[in-house]
């Protein structure tokens, strides 16, 4: 090869590789300039974690607060909201506890600030209404199916076989009375047995079932917390993890307890897909009554873990007034929405409230006065008719 063809090969070799970098450089600058313009950040809720840029669009839980009309249920209701049925004694004094829960399986709701899912629902909510008796008493659920598929419920706890949901599905239209005597007391859940299991599962057919004991527990400010989530793209796998069907919501809107009060949790755990699931209280520990069924705890202790279906309840109290989190363990559950936060207040001493800045969360939920006082104040089903 001559040297003047070297000298052009070399030219040419040089002006590619210098049209290359300028080309690299040009787009680079242009992205940063477009970034400038649309960067969003997001996160940084937990101090010590980043906080994260984008330049997509953020539907961003902690941020955004998701708007009750179209909103799959109102967890600050749902959460002390027991229902007793419509009571009435039979002839041998038998307490007798109706309710009605209607299945369905056509309505889109809001689940996530921004996130709409075809919700399957008792009584048009996730998780469905709390369901409450004492035991020995007769309960007789009626349900309805104004569903497109075949659905059932099937209850936790001591009935006979005819009882228990599974192997009769009840038709588009159809209705059922299932009917039990109420044994034995204990923290128990319901929920559709129809196959696949994982999709009536899955898309909300479930809730809670509590048989308090004939002599009843301490009275105590009482809350119902069912563990779930949400697989909104249909791949077998959680995209969003929830106390109470709506993820951080008591993040955005603690739950406000009494200083030195007794807290009494009914936790379930009814989320698909995922095995194992779990509840961690902040600067404090409770004792635990695994499925609820002795009245002596089997722990003393700030975490639980939870397979699928188990359940259990916590008592404890806060001694000092602040804002505690309580959240899964598992941190993927807890960063996906299963996270919430306590404001303890100290009602005698409201100078306390106003040092720590807490009474300016907006949290009007007035202490439910559920106990065994009052077991013949009865609360209706919601979407009973
Ligand atoms: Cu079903």
């Amino acid at each position: 090869m001559s040297y003047s063809r070297l000298v052009v090969l070399f030219g040419i070799a040089t002006s590619i590789v210098i049209l290359a970098i300028s080309t690299i450089l040009y787009s680079r600058s242009s992205l940063s300039e477009q970034n400038s313009s649309k960067l969003e950040t997001f996160g940084g809720h937990t101090p010590g974690y980043p906080i994260l840029t984008t330049t997509g669009d953020v539907i961003d839980p902690m941020n955004s607060v998701i708007n009750p009309k179209n909103a799959v249920v109102d967890p600050m209701k749902y959460l002390r909201e027991f229902n007793y049925g419509r009571v009435s004694t039979s002839p041998n004094g038998t307490v007798i506890r109706d309710f009605t829960l209607i299945a369905s399986d056509q309505h889109t709701k809001e689940v996530s600030p921004g996130v709409f899912y075809n919700v399957w629902t008792f009584n048009g909510t996730i998780p469905g209404p709390t369901i409450r008796a004492t035991e020995g008493d007769l309960v007789r659920i009626t349900l309805i199916n104004e569903g497109t598929k075949f659905h059932s419920i099937h209850f936790h706890g001591i009935h006979p076989a005819e009882m228990d949901g599974v192997f009769e599905g009840i038709a588009p239209g159809g209705k059922f009375t299932y009917e039990f005597t109420a044994e034995p007391f204990g923290l128990f859940l319901y929920h559709c047995h129809m196959q696949p299991l994982e999709e009536h599962i899955g898309h909300g057919l479930y809730g809670v079932y509590i048989v308090d004991p004939k002599q009843g527990r301490p009275p105590a400010d009482e809350m119902v917390m069912l563990m779930n989530g949400y697989d909104t793209d249909f791949d077998s796998e959680n995209n969003f993890y929830t106390v109470n069907g709506i993820p951080f919501y008591y993040m955005h809107h603690p739950i406000q307890i009494e200083k030195n009060r007794l807290i009494r949790i009914y936790l379930v755990n009814m989320l698909e897909f995922d095995p194992l699931n779990n509840f961690h209280l902040h600067a404090n520990l409770f004792n635990f009554y695994k499925t609820g069924t002795k009245l002596i705890p089997d722990e003393y202790t700030d975490i639980v873990s939870m397979n699928q279906g188990e359940r259990g309840i916590l008592e404890f109290s806060y001694k000092y007034p602040g804002k505690y989190m309580f959240h899964a363990h598992k941190t993927e559950f807890a960063e996906k929405g299963w996270v919430g936060l306590f404001l303890v207040k100290d009602y005698k001493n409201e100078s306390v409230n106003q040092s720590l800045n807490v009474t300016s969360i907006a949290n009007n939920t007035s202490y439910s006065k559920n106990n065994f006082s009052n077991l013949t104040n009865i609360v209706p089903t919601g979407g009973y008719k």
